[in-house]
């Protein structure tokens, strides 16, 4: 991958970075959803990595278009995000993300060389699924599971789940040595982790309980690369379901 600071070339200007960043970008292409976690972060790396004006098209899960033969074709699973670059695809967000890492050296650096550091947002950027599945679970049990075989003691056993899910994650941001969930800098565990965590607010989960989940997800949503990727759906109808109320 073309270095942009090489040490046999003269530095680049601005305006050559930037046009060098907007060519990179052209060979990428990102099918997405609005309000998808793995699809925002994607969007979000693609930010940092100051890699704007990529193609992309947001498509509607209501209207079954990750089922489309655009998708499929790109995607068997028929699933969003479908992300690639040249030819090569990359349609899992963890997969898409540490590869726009590896290859792109401008912008922020998402992995940090600490080992200590390194091997802390490894351990929580790999336990963020963790987090999304027992959310999901919780989130689209109704939608998932058929009302025959629906039962209140499995509602409630995914609700404590989460629960002690959450209460993990506040006690890593207390512990945490700095404000992202991995410590100082912001890194791809915070890009994994963010988009499910304004997921569960969007879900009507109470601010008040998790102070320091709160706090984070307060001092996010502002960044950068986080507002411009802000779900369009959400901006457009910014109340939520509150599904998640009570936990
Ligand atoms: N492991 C994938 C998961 C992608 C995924 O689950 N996408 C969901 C939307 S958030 C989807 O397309 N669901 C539709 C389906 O599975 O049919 C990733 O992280 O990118």
């Amino acid at each position: 991958m073309l270095q942009l600071h090489s040490q046999l070339l003269p530095p680049l200007s601005q305006v050559q970075v930037l046009q060098l960043t907007e060519t990179m970008a052209k060979d990428m292409t990102l099918l997405w959803g609005s309000g998808s976690p793995p699809c925002w972060r994607i969007m979000i790396v693609l930010e940092e990595k100051n890699l704007q004006g990529y193609n992309q098209k947001l498509l509607s899960f209501e209207k079954m278009e990750h089922k489309s033969k655009e998708v499929m074709d790109m995607n068997p699973r028929g699933q969003l995000p479908s992300f690639k670059h040249k030819n090569y695809v990359l349609n899992d967000s963890y997969a898409a993300c540490m590869y726009l890492e590896s290859q792109f050296s401008q912008g922020n650096k998402l992995i940090p060389d600490c080992p200590a550091e390194q091997a802390l947002m490894y351990q929580r950027m790999f336990e963020c699924p963790d987090f999304h599945q027992k959310m999901a679970t919780v989130i689209y049990y109704n939608w998932k599971v058929p009302e025959a075989e629906r039962h209140d003691s499995a509602v409630k056993r995914n609700r404590e789940a989460l629960t002690a899910e959450i209460k993990l994650w506040e006690g890593y941001l207390e512990k945490a040595s700095g404000p992202f969930v991995a410590g100082k800098n912001f890194s791809l565990a915070d890009v994994m982790f963010f988009p499910s965590v304004a997921y569960l607010y969007r879900f009507g989960f109470c601010e008040a309980r998790y102070p320091k989940l709160a706090a984070y997800y307060n001092s996010l949503k502002d960044r950068p690369s986080i507002k411009a990727t802000w779900p369009p759906t959400w901006l457009e109808s910014p109340q939520g379901q509150d599904l998640l109320k009570g936990i």
